[in-house]
C-alpha cells in the first residue's frame, strides 16, 4: 500500500469556508447534496486540480456556481473527485452523491446500527458521505439539514445548534437543521437519526451560557444513562475549574448505538458511544464499566476543547489531541477517584498494552513519521506514551506554569490546526525553557531503561545515586531524553525527609545526559532508594536491590505508587525465577507473604481500594515482558498460579477475616463511588486469592457470593473466580448467568469473555461453539471483542497453544471480518504483536499463520498493513 509520510505535508491548494448539507435519509438509497464554499488557498500552488477525496461513492450531479460541470472538466470515480481547472477565485460546487447506509459494514461514514442511522467520521469516514478535502487542516463551518421519515427516525441529530425543524408535507417524512458556528475538519462532522430516548439536564457555563445536556439511547434503556449524563456535568464543571475551558454550544448531545468500530468519539457537540461505554445499571455493569463510563465520557468532553477547537494539522500528530486528552481523562479521573489508586491503575495499563506494543514489531514514535493506513495508528503508543509526555512536562515544568502554558497553546492555537511543535512552543513562551531535547520523546520508538544504583558512605553521610539511561535500538548518535525523576530515599524506620541533594527541586531530579549522579547529604544510614515516584517517566527502572529493600519501601514510602511497584517487584522476581525453572525452596516467597500480612493489618481498613492493587498480582504479559524472550506461556502461568496459591494460603485467615468485615450491610443501596468500589475490589482479590489456595472453599464462597449478590460487580467477579476452577459449578453458573441475562447483549458480553479466558485446553473448542450462539454475531464488535478479542489478548496459554490452534482461531475470525470491516479486523490482528518472543515452537506456529494471512487474497489495506509489519 502506498505509504504517507510526515515530510511530505504540503498545504492544501484549495480551502473549504462554508459547508451546506442536505441529507435525505433512506435505508438504501440516501442522497447527500454538498452545498461547499471553495477559494483558492494563497499559500498553496496557483492554479492546481481540485482534487477530492471519495471512497465508495457514486456521484449523481456536479454544478460549478450554478452550472453543470462539463463531461470533460472533472474526472469522478468511486474514490475520488477531480476538477481539472477549477476557478482561480472562490466559487461554489454542488455535489451530490448517493449511498446506502444499511450496505456499510465497515461502520465508517454514515451506517445504520440497529436501525439508528450514525456517523463515523475519523479519520477518513467524511469521504464516504461526499467528496470533500477530507485533511484535519481544511475547517469549515457547517449547515447540516437531515431529511427523514418520522416513525423510524423521530430524533434527528446535527453538529452544533439546532436551528429549524418541521415536517415535509404529504410525505410522512420531516427534517432538521443545524448550524455549527465553529469552524471545523470534516473528521468531527455527525448525525444521527433513528428512534431513541432521551435523558437531560441543563447546565450554566462559567461564562453564563444555558447548556442543555442530553444522552440518548436505545427506546427503554434511559434509567442506565443516568450515570454518563451526571459524568457530562461533572465533566463540564472540571474543565473550567481545572482548565479554565468552558463550553461553547447551547447543546451537547450523547448518542449511544450498539454498533461501534471503538470507544467513542468526540464529534463536535454530537458525541456518538459504544453504548458499552454509555449504559450502566447496578444490575449490568461492574465498578470497572462505571470507571470506563466515566473517563470516556470525560474523554470526549474534553476533546471538545483538546482536538476540537485545536486540532491538528495532519494525522502525524494525532498524540496531539489524544495523548494530551487521556492526560486530561485521566487527572479528571483522578480528581474524581483516589490518585494514587487510578495513577497504579494506568500504569497496569500502559505496562501491559504499550510496553507491549513497543517492545514488538508494531512499536513505533508517539509522533510517527509514516503510514499505510492511519486508522491503525489508534494505538496505546499515541494515546498513552503520548500522555505521560504531557505528565513529564508538566513535571518538568511544575503545576503553575503547566496551566500557564496550556492556556496559553488554547489561546494561541484557537480555531486552527496545529502541531506539535506548537504545543510544545507555548510552554517555551511561558517558561522561557528550550524544550527541543524533550521533545525527543516524541521522535523515537522503544521504552527507555534506567539503570539505577546507589552507594552509601557511612563516614560522609552522604549517599550517591547514578543514573545510566539506555535506548533499545537507539544507535549511540541518538541523543539522550529528558526524565524527569521523582526521587527520594527511605530508611528502615520511614522517610528520610533530612537528607537532601542540591540536584532535586521539588522532589525532582532532571536526568538529561546518559548518565549522571546526584549526592544525597546528611544520610544517617544506608538508605533505600526510591525513584520514579508516581512513575514520573514512562521508563523500565533497573535496579539491584534486593526483595528484603523493596519491602522496606512497601513498608514506609510515603509514595503510594512505589509501594505498589515495591511489591509488584518482588512479586515479578519470585515469578520470574519460577517460570525460568531456577526457583529453589524459596524463602523470598514466605517473607512476601509476611510483609502483604504486615501490610493488610495497618492498611486493609484503611484503603481497600489500594490493598486490593497491592494483592493484585502482575498479569502474565507483563511477566512475559519481563523474561522477555523465548517465553513459555504455560510455565509463566504456573508460576503466576504458583504465587497466587502461596498467597492464597499464607493470608487465609486475614482474607477470610476481612470479606466478612467489608462484606456490606444486607438492603444497603449500590453506589458506583471508588470508596465502596475500593471495598468490593478488596473482597473480590481475597475470594481470588483463596480459591487459589483451595478450590473447594472458593467454589463454595464463589457459589454463595453470585447467590447473594446485588450488583454485577460481585456477579461477575463470583463467576470470574468459578471460571479458574473446573467442574460442575462452573457451568451451572454460566448456564444460569446466561438464563438470567439472555436479553442484555452488554452482560452477554462479559458472559462471552470469561469463558474466552478460560486457561484450559477445551476453550479453543468452546469458543467455537460459542461462535455460533445466537447471541454471538460476528458483524458486532462488542460480541467479537468480548469473544475473539479476550481470547486473543487475555488468554495466554490458550491464544499461545503449541499446536497453533489459538492462532488458527484468530487468523479464521480475523479473515471472515476483513471483508465486512477491515478495521475490526486490523485490530484483533494485534494480539499476534509479541509472536517474536514466544520460544522456538510456538514462534514458529505464529509465524506461519500470520504467512498465511499476509498471502490471503484480497486482503484489506488495514490488515496487510499489521500483518506485514509484524512480520518485518
Ligand atoms: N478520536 C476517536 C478515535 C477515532 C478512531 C478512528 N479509527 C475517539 C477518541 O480517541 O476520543
Ligand atoms: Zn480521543
Amino acid at each position: 500500500p502506498p505509504t504517507v509520510r510526515l515530510e511530505d505535508y504540503r498545504l492544501s491548494d484549495h480551502l473549504i469556508d462554508r459547508v451546506e448539507l442536505d441529507v435525505r435519509l433512506d435505508p438504501h438509497d440516501t442522497r447527500v447534496t454538498a452545498t461547499l464554499a471553495l477559494r483558492p488557498n494563497p499559500a498553496g500552488r496557483a492554479a492546481a486540480p481540485l482534487v477530492l477525496d471519495g471512497d465508495d461513492l457514486t456521484l449523481l450531479a456536479l454544478e460549478c456556481d450554478g452550472q453543470a460541470v462539463a463531461p470533460d472538466a472533472y474526472r469522478a470515480d468511486a474514490s475520488g473527485l477531480t476538477l481539472h481547472r477549477p476557478p482561480q477565485r472562490p466559487f461554489t460546487l454542488r455535489i451530490e452523491t448517493r449511498l446506502d447506509p444499511t450496505a456499510n459494514t465497515k461502520l465508517m461514514g454514515l451506517y445504520r446500527s440497529s436501525g439508528v442511522y450514525c456517523t463515523q467520521c475519523e479519520a477518513d469516514g467524511f469521504r464516504r458521505i461526499t467528496y470533500f478535502l477530507d485533511r484535519p487542516d481544511v475547517l469549515a463551518v457547517y449547515t447540516t439539514r437531515i431529511e427523514a421519515d418520522r416513525d423510524s427516525a423521530p430524533v434527528l441529530l446535527g453538529n452544533g445548534n439546532p436551528v429549524e425543524a418541521g415536517d415535509v408535507p404529504g410525505t410522512g417524512r420531516h427534517y432538521a437543521v443545524w448550524h455549527d458556528p465553529l469552524p471545523k475538519p470534516a473528521y468531527l462532522f455527525a448525525l444521527v437519526g433513528g428512534r431513541l430516548d432521551r435523558v437531560a439536564k441543563s447546565f450554566t457555563t462559567m461564562e453564563g451560557r444555558a447548556v442543555e445536556i442530553a444522552v440518548y439511547v436505545e427506546p427503554g434503556k434511559g434509567d442506565r444513562a443516568a450515570y454518563a449524563l451526571d459524568a457530562v456535568e461533572r465533566s463540564m464543571a472540571w474543565d473550567e475549574t481545572a482548565f479554565g475551558r468552558a463550553y461553547d454550544l447551547d447543546v451537547f448531545n450523547v448518542v449511544a448505538v450498539s454498533d461501534f468500530n471503538m470507544g467513542a468519539m468526540e464529534n463536535k457537540g454530537l458525541n456518538i458511544f459504544n453504548d458499552k461505554f454509555v449504559l450502566a445499571s447496578p444490575e449490568t455493569a461492574t465498578d470497572a464499566d462505571y470507571a470506563a463510563i466515566e473517563a470516556i465520557i470525560a474523554h470526549e468532553y474534553f476533546h471538545n476543547w483538546s482536538g476540537n477547537r485545536v486540532t491538528c494539522r495532519d494525522w502525524f500528530q494525532l498524540c496531539l489531541k489524544e495523548g494530551l486528552t487521556v492526560f486530561r481523562d485521566q487527572e479528571f479521573s483522578s480528581d474524581m477517584r483516589s490518585r494514587a489508586v487510578h495513577r497504579i491503575a494506568e500504569v497496569r495499563n500502559l505496562r501491559a498494552r504499550q510496553f507491549v506494543e513497543d517492545a514488538g514489531p508494531l512499536a513505533h514514535p508517539v509522533r510517527p513519521k509514516q503510514y499505510a493506513e492511519i486508522n491503525n495508528f489508534y494505538t496505546a503508543t499515541v494515546y498513552e506514551k503520548g500522555a505521560e509526555i504531557v505528565r513529564m512536562l508538566r513535571t518538568l515544568i511544575g503545576e503553575p506554569a503547566f496551566r500557564a502554558g496550556m492556556d496559553r497553546y488554547f489561546a494561541d492555537n484557537d480555531g486552527t490546526a496545529a502541531t506539535v511543535e506548537d504545543f510544545l512552543s507555548a510552554f517555551e513562551a511561558v517558561t522561557g525553557r528550550d524544550l527541543s531535547s524533550f521533545a525527543e520523546w516524541y521522535e523515537r520508538p522503544g521504552t527507555p531503561r534506567v539503570a539505577v544504583s546507589g552507594t552509601y558512605d557511612p563516614a560522609a553521610r552522604t549517599y550517591r545515586l547514578a543514573f545510566r539511561q539506555t535506548r533499545p535500538g537507539a544507535g549511540a548518535d541518538a541523543p539522550p531524553l529528558v526524565i524527569p525523576v521523582r526521587v527520594g530515599l527511605v530508611g528502615a524506620e520511614g522517610p528520610l525527609d533530612g537528607a537532601t541533594s542540591g540536584r532535586v527541586e521539588a522532589g525532582v531530579f532532571v536526568l538529561e545526559a546518559a548518565e549522571d549522579a546526584l549526592t544525597f547529604e546528611n544520610v544517617a544510614d544506608e538508605p533505600v532508594p526510591s525513584p520514579f515516584r508516581g512513575f514520573s517517566a514512562p521508563v523500565r527502572v533497573e535496579s539491584p536491590l534486593d526483595a528484603a529493600a523493596r519491602l522496606t519501601l512497601l513498608r514506609h514510602d510515603p509514595d503510594s505508587f512505589n509501594r505498589w511497584e515495591a511489591a509488584q517487584r518482588v512479586a515479578l522476581g519470585l515469578m520470574a525465577a519460577q517460570a525460568r525453572g531456577e526457583a529453589s525452596e524459596d524463602a523470598g516467597a514466605d517473607a512476601f507473604v509476611a510483609a502483604l500480612d504486615a501490610f493488610l493489618d495497618t492498611e486493609a481498613l484503611r484503603d481497600p481500594a489500594f490493598a486490593a492493587q497491592i494483592l493484585t498480582l502482575p498479569g502474565e504479559g507483563e511477566l512475559a515482558d519481563e523474561i522477555g524472550t523465548d517465553t513459555d506461556p504455560d510455565a509463566i502461568f504456573s508460576a503466576r498460579q504458583a504465587l497466587r496459591r502461596r498467597l492464597g494460603a499464607g493470608l487465609r485467615e486475614r482474607l477470610t477475616r476481612l470479606r466478612e468485615t467489608l462484606a456490606e450491610p444486607a438492603g444497603a443501596a449500590f453506589s458506583p463511588d471508588a470508596a465502596s468500589a475500593g471495598r468490593r475490589a478488596l473482597r473480590n482479590a481475597a475470594l481470588d486469592l483463596i480459591a487459589a489456595a483451595d478450590a473447594e472453599a472458593g467454589t463454595a464462597l464463589a457459589q454463595a457470593q453470585i447467590e447473594a449478590a446485588t450488583n454485577m460487580t460481585d456477579r461477575l467477579a463470583g463467576l470470574a473466580t468459578l471460571a479458574l476452577l473446573p467442574g460442575e459449578a462452573r457451568e451451572a453458573a454460566l448456564t444460569a448467568f446466561a438464563g438470567r441475562y439472555a436479553d442484555e447483549p452488554l452482560v452477554l458480553d462479559k458472559w462471552f469473555a470469561i469463558q474466552a479466558m478460560i486457561p484450559e485446553d477445551g476453550t479453543v473448542t468452546r469458543i467455537r461453539r460459542l461462535q455460533t450462539h445466537p447471541a454471538f454475531a460476528m458483524t458486532n464488535p462488542n460480541r467479537v471483542r468480548s469473544l475473539i478479542g479476550s481470547f486473543s489478548l487475555a488468554n495466554p496459554t490458550q491464544f499461545n497453544r503449541p499446536d497453533g490452534a489459538g492462532f488458527d482461531l484468530l487468523a479464521e475470525a480475523v479473515l471472515a471480518i476483513d471483508g465486512a470491516n477491515p478495521q475490526l479486523a486490523a485490530r484483533l490482528m494485534t494480539a499476534f504483536g509479541p509472536w517474536r518472543r514466544l520460544e522456538p515452537g510456538r514462534r514458529a506456529a505464529a509465524e506461519s499463520v500470520l504467512r498465511r494471512i499476509v498471502a490471503t487474497p484480497a486482503l484489506s489495506r488495514d490488515v496487510t498493513d499489521i500483518a506485514t509489519r509484524s512480520l518485518a
